[in-house]
């Protein structure tokens, strides 16, 4: 076999994000980027040679030649078998799937998630571990801490092998199955919860859904499942086909980018039931006839609901939510008296406490959920969730929410982001406030009290590993919480995370707008961080 030895050059700026190396396309295209990276991944993974690799993205714009490079990169490196989706097409919650399934070594999963994508667009590659989940930060340091000394890498010869082709391959020392890139995931989805109860409210006249694919991975996988198997009527499934830019979109579930989906919903005897997923299909958002559901109260109606369902009805074990996700689920924890887990901002950091049994459950207020079915977050399941509790209450969306904050009161709660601020002056803010949260605790600011102040620390109860950094908290009596967050996933610029959350259990006050509920607390994190100052912005770039 004909292994070339590339003389390489170093790249600084390749430690993974809040979830793996996110850069420009261009940054991504330029000579032996790509390379670098996969080879510093196989260097830190030794078992992956003769082990098992699982390798597909979503779609985007260079994916297909992403994927040639790593074919040829895994066989040089001694990788023993690739499973591939056919096209180059994984959905990450599918890629987890398959690692699990096959248990294998690992997998590279090709995304950007919810950014654009294109020639002039966004791309991503991370590494997942063999039980599914993207690696814990001790394995993404030594990846980086690799490409800072790496000199060579190793590749073979292109080998002509067609990725669309169902099947096994073999290459020169190497064995390669392209799989059809949902029929596992389909399956697991069956297994978890009554297709049958399913079927018959779509087919019962009463009730309809679309789904927004966005033109990302989910359309083959949404087609599919609800379409074909649940028999949906056709058109439920709305951008269904992937498209390498997305169609030019921002494929990112949520009010201001899935607006298509939401005047859908809002029209008179329009449908009962709305969803969306993003671009690599990990994401997803809820709606009902002019409702939406907050992801934060949405993982918390999961944990309230789940033994209605067959994948969950012996209980759950636990809930998990990152630390800006709001507290609705805790307060379901509390009632089922089980424990409920609050890590730092990324599906990492659920990894461990879903291999050892502690938690059931997971999910961020970034539109993300998800369970110990698989290691990420997972679009479809949530929609499946939803659709499959549905069937089973017989209720509306919006019903089955307001029953919920009755039951449990409601956590107001609303996320500002600003984007694409000047990195320097985002630094300058959270700085500036990093040092003044010591003074704040105990002070009043009209009705809030500060209860504590502190730049959020985390220790792994599994491993004992530390991660700090994770955002400034303000926590006020009652319930009450302004955090502040850079973002981990941009590839231009800095992006401002202004998180807002209150308490509410008057039964009388229960469904005014978030946004005029949170104004007093949007009021004070703006004059604390002196928001619009730092970001010469007079208002966010996008509130969910
Ligand atoms: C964002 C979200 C975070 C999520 C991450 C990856 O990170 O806030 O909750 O886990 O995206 O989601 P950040 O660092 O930009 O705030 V995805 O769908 O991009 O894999
Ligand atoms: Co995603």
């Amino acid at each position: 076999m004909k292994i070339e030895s590339i003389a390489t050059k170093t790249f600084t700026d390749q430690k993974p994000g809040t979830s793996g190396l996110r850069k420009k396309v261009t940054a991504f295209r330029q000579p032996h980027y790509l390379e670098n990276f996969v080879q510093a991944v196989f260097d830190v993974r030794p078992d992956l040679q003769g082990g098992t690799l699982v390798l597909g993205g979503d779609g985007r714009f260079y994916n297909r030649e992403a994927i040639g490079i790593i074919l040829r990169m895994a066989q040089a490196n001694g990788v023993g078998h690739v499973i591939v989706g056919q096209g180059g097409i994984l959905s990450t919650p599918a890629a987890s799937c398959l690692i699990r399934k096959y248990r294998t070594q690992g997998g590279l999963i090709l995304s950007a998630s919810h950014n654009p994508g294109g020639p002039d667009a966004d791309f991503g590659i991370k590494f997942n571990m063999p039980n599914g989940g993207p690696a814990p930060e001790s394995v993404t340091e030594a990846i980086y801490q690799r490409t800072l000394e790496l000199e060579h890498y190793r590749i073979c010869p292109p080998s002509g092998i067609n990725i669309d082709h169902l099947g096994e391959h073999t290459l020169e020392g190497m064995k390669l199955t392209v799989v059809d890139p949902v029929a596992d995931y389909a399956e697991l989805m069956q297994s978890l919860f009554d297709f049958k109860a399913m079927r018959t409210l779509l087919a019962s006249g009463l009730f309809s859904m679309r789904f927004d694919a966005m033109h990302a991975v989910t359309g083959p996988y949404a087609l599919r499942i609800l379409e074909d198997l649940l028999g949906a009527p056709e058109g439920t499934v709305m951008r269904a086909e992937p498209l390498a830019d997305f169609g030019g979109v921002h494929p990112d579930p949520n009010l201001v980018y899935a607006a298509d989906l939401v005047a859908v919903l809002n029209r008179p005897n329009g449908p009962d039931f709305g969803a969306a997923s993003d671009g690599d299909g990990d994401r997803n958002m809820i709606l009902g006839s002019r409702f939406f559901v907050t992801p934060s109260d949405s993982l918390a109606i999961m944990a309230a609901n789940a033994h209605l369902l067959p994948g969950y009805r012996q209980g759950i074990a636990g809930v998990a939510r990152s630390m800006p996700t709001s507290c609705a689920a805790d307060r379901v924890a509390e009632a089922l008296g089980i424990a409920c887990h609050e890590t730092p901002t990324g599906w990492k950091f659920f990894g461990n406490l879903l291999d050892a049994g502690a938690i059931t459950l997971c999910g961020e207020e970034s539109f993300g959920t998800g369970s110990d079915h698989v290691r990420e977050k997972d679009g479809l399941w949530a929609v499946l969730f939803w659709l499959n509790l549905l069937a089973v209450r017989r209720q509306s969306v919006a019903e089955i929410v307001k029953e919920h904050w009755q039951r449990f009161g409601r956590n107001y709660y609303t996320r500002h982001d600003y984007e694409d601020v000047d990195s320097d002056a985002a630094g300058d803010l959270m700085q500036t406030l990093r040092a003044r949260l010591p003074e704040l605790i105990g002070q009043s600011f009209g009705p809030f009290t500060v209860t504590a102040a502190d730049d959020f620390a985390y220790t792994d109860p599994v491993d004992a590993s530390v991660s700090t950094g994770q955002g400034l908290r303000i926590l006020f009596e009652e319930g009450a919480r302004l955090i502040f967050r850079l973002s981990g996933t941009g590839t231009s610029g800095a992006t401002l995370r202004l998180y807002v959350e209150r308490y509410e259990s008057d039964p009388g006050c229960l469904l005014e707008d978030p946004q005029s509920a949170l104004r007093p607390l949007l009021e004070l994190a703006e004059s604390l961080a002196q928001i619009q100052h730092y970001t010469q912005r007079s208002q966010p770039d996008v509130i969910t």
